[in-house]
């Protein structure tokens, strides 16, 4: 199967005429091809998205919000086709993104397109001879760029609210999970969104997507991805002036306090480590528990972990495929250095090739290690598989100095009754997000993104709208 560029409203091959292979990792085999996309495509796209921008910036918010309920409801509509595609194309359970994935993608679409029927700007008056008022428009042509772990959750949480503010767009989905994206392309189509307002260009990243960062016409970019493909980014988009949002890595601390509620804490944190193979930003990788319930939590964990079913994504499993066999490699040359430095693996720790028609896919049973420094590049570096330290500790001062440690600073969890500790803990935590006694509550109106190198910039409610709009002063003087 050929997958088409979505350009000027109509699926189109690569002007170079030349395909990428796109692997099933349960499977370990290629499955369908996509564009290797290149500058001319890209600048085909933003001519596209150029010409399409009047139009639709100035259409009645109504209007387009109408427009993009639509895609959001046609997703839902194929939510089962939708799920089937990213589960083969990404290796995560089939309930998973059934669960998840597209549920959220479709939420991503209707929260946006009615977020902007709420969106006011503010009016400041200077002893009432002055009215100063904000105008926020969009900011034209601008890029969205998504990774592999969430491929439609992603691609749709940048592109729905730059639609949403009036802003065309030229997007690249991960090559290496661009399914999901080509089956919007035909979403839009079907639900009447114009053409060149949104603009799908498959390939790699350093062609397509650099090719995108760099275009002259492209204003704004938005990226998640990983924090060395950031610095790239930003390098190149700096001196251009470009706006820039980067969601980049994470390598989230648990703390786990022994007045926790310990089995919502258990399951939960079971969930928080391996949820999507343990491929996505927000899981914790370091686990940090008070040392008088260190033992407990141990056994407890590794009993857990030990009985998820890993297997043929489209059955009945906890933990999938992981993304590639790039990916496969990454993960487990990391389990060899958690164990060179001196770390001992209470469960999982290889590659695992589950019977039938798996037999050669990209498997990682998931991981948990003990015995290691909190500063050890296994600690401190990002895996972004399903594999977990647990470190024991004595006191808050402790933990916080171990959970800052980091150069990534995403999301922290906290587990704890006491209100005062979560509380004194959230303060100081360098993290964009933290959560207590709970893990992943998404409300879409609140600030996402991360401190340190996790990112810059946030998104998220209106701050996405913010994002992809440009603040106007215009200020007049009453006679
Ligand atoms: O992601 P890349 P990779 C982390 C994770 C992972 C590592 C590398 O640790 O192991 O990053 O993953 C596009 N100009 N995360 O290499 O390259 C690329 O085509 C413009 C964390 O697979 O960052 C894809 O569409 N674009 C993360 C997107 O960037 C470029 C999720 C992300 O790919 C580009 C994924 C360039 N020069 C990986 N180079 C998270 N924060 O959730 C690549 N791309």
């Amino acid at each position: 199967m050929k997958l088409h560029n979505y350009i000027n409203g109509q699926l189109t091959p690569p002007q170079s005429g030349n395909y990428l292979d796109n692997y099933d990792p349960a499977i370990g085999a290629v499955y369908s091809q996509i564009p290797d996309s290149d500058h001319r495509d890209v600048d085909q796209a933003v001519q596209s998205a150029k010409a399409a921008f009047p139009a639709w910036s100035l259409m009645p918010a109504a209007e387009r919000s109408r427009i993009l309920v639509r895609v959001a409801d046609i997703i839902l509509e194929r939510l089962d086709e939708l799920a089937l595609a990213e589960s083969i194309d990404n290796g995560k359970p089939l309930s998973l993104a059934k669960a998840v994935d597209i549920p959220r993608a479709n939420q991503n679409f209707h929260f946006f397109a009615t977020a902007i029927l709420h969106w006011a700007s503010e009016a400041h008056i200077m002893e009432d001879k002055v009215i100063n008022y904000t105008i926020r428009q969009p900011i034209g042509v601008v890029g969205c760029i998504s990774p592999w772990n969430l491929p439609l959750y992603l691609f749709s949480w940048k592109i729905a609210p730059a639609l949403a503010s009036g802003n065309c767009v030229v997007a690249k989905p991960s090559e290496v999970t661009p399914m999901t994206a080509y089956l919007l392309s035909k979403i839009c189509i079907d639900a009447g969104l114009p053409a060149g307002v949104l603009n799908i260009v498959h390939g790699l990243g350093g062609k397509t997507g650099q090719a995108i960062v760099e275009h002259p016409e492209i204003k704004a970019i938005s990226f998640t991805g990983g924090t060395a493909t950031g610095e790239r980014i930003a390098a190149v988009a700096a001196p251009k002036f470009k706006k820039l949002s980067l969601e980049l890595g994470g390598k989230n601390p648990s703390i786990i306090f022994a007045d926790c509620e310990y089995d919502k804490m258990l399951t939960t944190t079971v969930r928080s480590s391996f949820a999507n193979q343990g491929q996505i930003c927000l899981c914790s990788s370091r686990i940090f528990v008070e040392r008088s319930i260190y033992e407990r939590f141990k056994t407890d964990f590794v009993e857990k972990v030990s009985k998820l079913k890993i297997g043929d994504p489209l059955e009945a499993v906890n933990v999938g495929a992981v993304v590639s066999k790039d990916h496969q490699q990454k993960i487990l040359s990391y389990i060899e250095l958690a164990k060179e430095e001196g770390g001992t693996v209470l469960t999982g720790g290889y590659a695992v090739n589950p019977e039938g028609r798996c037999a050669n896919g990209y498997f990682v049973a998931p991981t948990v290690i003990e015995g290691l420094d909190y500063n050890c590049r296994t600690n401190q570096e990002e895996i972004f598989g399903p594999v977990v330290t647990i470190t024991p500790f004595d006191s808050e001062e402790e933990a916080l100095t171990m959970a800052n440690s980091v150069r990534y600073g995403l999301a922290s969890v906290i587990w704890t009754q006491n209100i005062n500790r979560a509380a004194r803990m959230a303060q100081q935590l360098q993290s964009g997000i933290v959560w207590t006694n709970c893990w992943l509550l998404r409300d879409l109106r609140t600030p996402f993104g991360g401190v340190k190198d996790s990112g810059v910039g946030r998104e998220g409610g209106f701050y996405a709208l913010n994002f992809f709009t440009e603040p106007k002063n215009v200020c007049i003087e009453i006679s």
